[in-house]
């Protein structure tokens, strides 16, 4: 028989990366459908799988609408990466943040628990939360400390799972994820406005790119290595949660060199710093430790970021040269 998986933010970038993996391992994959912009599906479309997917309406504001998907899709994987993820907007809709990445998880694990308590429940949890970190590496003990409605929100929906794990009883897991990038990241992300920023000068397009705080550092890898170690999460006896890193940190200024030089390009002639991007509470520095997956998942990063950066700008001129 075969396994059936609900996907909600099946149209980000993780959720792409997601589907193309549990339709290699022969799930049915349904996924939740805001139906929010004009053009949702590209990611799937670029990984050739968006006939694959069954689409189910559904917002995760709206509990209704997630029992029907549950009951629709059959589902006994529940993955709910759909959020509001931006960390700068969500100064601008810190309520809208609040209600999908914090209500929203909430909603996704009730219709968990009505419509099928053995279903297997995986959260899209985030070192934001870690925020002004109390560790110089940061793990699943680590205390937390969010400096962001995001991260607020993303912690209201940790401790809602660990809650339904330990008061329901359900199979349900937080992955910590670091910051993890690709070719399909949005563009507002800053790995992806460099890449596609580097890519626009070296073809004549853009003479300039202009950043906010280039000295935060951040532990990237890449998205495609990370989607496995949700679908290992569900997979054990026991549910749990599990930072998902590299254990590498680098600055955003590094980040821009290896995407400049990759090039042939010196980035001094053509970075900008501009105070418009800066954040109103930043999160300096995030770096993890995921000696727990690797030990318990037997899971372990395997791209490097100068591979990852490298990767983003060649899909980028391509895609610009088209
Ligand atoms: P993403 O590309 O921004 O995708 C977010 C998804 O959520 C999109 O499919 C979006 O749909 C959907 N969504 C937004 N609001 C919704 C709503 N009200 N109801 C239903 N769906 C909604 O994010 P990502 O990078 O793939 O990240 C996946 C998850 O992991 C997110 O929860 C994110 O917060 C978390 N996370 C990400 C990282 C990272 O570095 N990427 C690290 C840690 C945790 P539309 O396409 O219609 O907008
Ligand atoms: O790429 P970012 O916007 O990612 P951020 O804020 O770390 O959040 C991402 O990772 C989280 C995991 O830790 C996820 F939970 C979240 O959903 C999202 O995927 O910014 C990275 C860093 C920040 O310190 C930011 O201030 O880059 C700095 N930065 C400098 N100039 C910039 C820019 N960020 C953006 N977006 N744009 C800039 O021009």
């Amino acid at each position: 028989m075969s396994k059936h998986a609900l996907i909600t933010g099946i149209t980000g970038q993780d959720g792409a990366y997601l589907s193309r993996l549990l339709l290699e391992k022969g799930y049915e994959v349904h996924g939740l459908l805001a139906r929010r912009g004009s053009d949702t599906l590209w990611r799937l479309r670029e990984l050739g799988v968006e006939n694959e997917v069954r689409m189910v309406d559904g917002d995760l504001t709206d509990l209704s609408s997630l029992i029907r998907a549950m009951q629709a899709s059959q589902a006994t994987e529940v993955y709910n990466l759909g959020a509001q993820s931006f960390v700068g907007t969500s100064w601008q809709q810190p309520v809208l943040t609040a209600q999908v990445d914090g209500v929203g998880a909430i909603n996704v694990l009730e219709a968990v628990r009505i419509v099928n308590p053995e279903a297997r429940f995986y959260q899209a949890s985030t070192s934001e939360m870690f925020g002004l970190i109390q560790a110089q590496k940061q793990d699943e003990k680590t205390p937390f400390y969010p400096r962001s409605p995001y991260g607020v929100a993303k912690l209201m929906a940790h401790w809602a799972t660990v809650n339904y794990r330990e008061s329901h009883g359900l199979h349900a897991s937080s992955g910590i994820l670091f910051n993890h990038e690709s070719p399909l990241r949005g563009l507002e992300f800053v790995t992806r406005k460099v890449t596609d920023g580097v890519a626009r000068i070296k073809l004549g397009l853009a003479k300039e790119l202009r950043l906010g705080n280039i000295d935060a550092k951040r532990d990237w890898g890449f998205a495609g290595d990370y989607v496995e170690a949700m679908w290992l999460m569900l997979q054990q006896p026991q549910a749990d949660d599990y930072v998902v890193a590299t254990g590498v940190t680098t600055s955003v200024r590094e980040m821009v060199e290896i995407a400049f030089r990759h090039v042939g390009l010196d980035s001094r002639d053509h970075l900008a710093v501009d105070p418009k991007f800066f954040r109103p509470a930043e999160v300096d520095v995030l770096l993890g430790n995921p000696a727990k997956a690797k030990a318990k998942l037997g899971w372990a990063p395997r791209t490097s970021l100068e591979q990852l950066v490298t990767m983003m700008v060649d899909a980028d001129l391509r895609r610009l040269r088209k």
